[in-house]
């Protein structure tokens, strides 16, 4: 089942149909645990849609209160990356330190205020000439620090200002429109195949100039290890989203432009789009 914050309401799609109500309280709702079963319990409640009638609603990012937290290094190619970039800097080794080491990288990414909806346009910094989207399989943990469902990230990062000094990495990560989440949070009461892909495609000018994908078994860490690090001396009370890290990353001599279109898609949870600007 997915769920969708909609401007006017929570939309829930199941098996292709929809059905709407208009609930306001977001955070109560993504919070209630099991989040599988209170869906189906309430869904009664709501009316059912044409899909035509849910087309025409503006989709939100299923955030509210949350914050935005994400994994780094989780990937190989991740950590290829960063090293390459880092290594005038002399930051090489700290990343192949992180890959390896028991505790994992979390890194604060971005405040409700700062999240992208789906289809709005994400940023790429004025000071920065060297820019990428990172597609991620984010998590939202509820206020218990349970995986509750899943949902497309986009990491935007500043590859030149992280590859100048790893000490730079806030400000690589956490400035405006640097983050997209949506569009809806996936939830199963089998979690996700490990095998699902996620792939990325960025068009300019209506060309296709980067194409990438990974799987997410492709990644290092177990994903509630991650979940169980982040919650260790956090809490939060409305519960949290947690990108897991990147495993795609354009090639070198690739930066993003003005008008970029990014698409980013996970197997059963659907596709992110966004358009970059400066
Ligand atoms: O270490 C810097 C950030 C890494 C990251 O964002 C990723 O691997 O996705
Ligand atoms: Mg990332």
């Amino acid at each position: 089942m997915k769920i969708y914050k909609t401007l006017n309401g929570i939309v829930i799609e199941r098996n292709g149909d929809y059905y709407f109500k208009e609930i306001m309280d977001w955070d109560s709702f993504i919070n209630t645990d099991p989040l599988v079963d209170h869906i189906e319990s309430v869904l009664p409640t709501f009316k059912r849609m044409d899909k035509d009638d849910f087309l025409q609603l503006k989709i939100l990012a299923p955030v509210s209160k949350q914050e935005v937290w994400a994994a780094g290094v989780t990937y190989l190619r991740s950590r290829d990356a960063r090293m390459e970039e880092s290594k005038d800097a002399g930051g090489g080794t700290f990343y192949d330190k992180v890959y390896l080491a028991e505790r994992p990288e979390l890194f604060f990414k971005a405040s409700p205020f700062r999240v992208v909806n789906p289809g709005e346009h994400v940023r790429i910094r004025k000071d920065s000439n060297w820019n990428v989207p990172e597609p991620e399989l984010t998590l939202f943990l509820n206020n218990r620090g349970k995986i509750s469902g899943y949902t497309i990230g986009n990491d935007m990062s500043s590859r030149s200002i992280e590859g100048e000094n790893p000490l730079y990495l806030p400000q690589a990560k956490v400035y405006d429109g640097s983050a997209a989440v949506g569009p809806c949070i996936y939830v199963s009461r089998d979690g996700l195949p490990s095998d699902t892909l996620i792939t990325i495609r960025i068009e300019r000018k209506g060309e296709n100039v980067f194409d990438g994908q990974v799987r997410v078994n492709r990644i290092k860490r177990d994903l509630n290890e991650l979940a169980e690090y982040l919650f260790r001396e956090c809490s939060f009370p409305y519960g949290c989203f947690l990108m897991t890290g990147t495993g795609v990353v354009p090639p070198n001599e690739f930066t993003l432009q003005e008008d970029d279109q990014i698409s980013i898609s996970i197997d059963n949870i659907g596709t992110l789009k966004n358009v970059v600007s400066s």
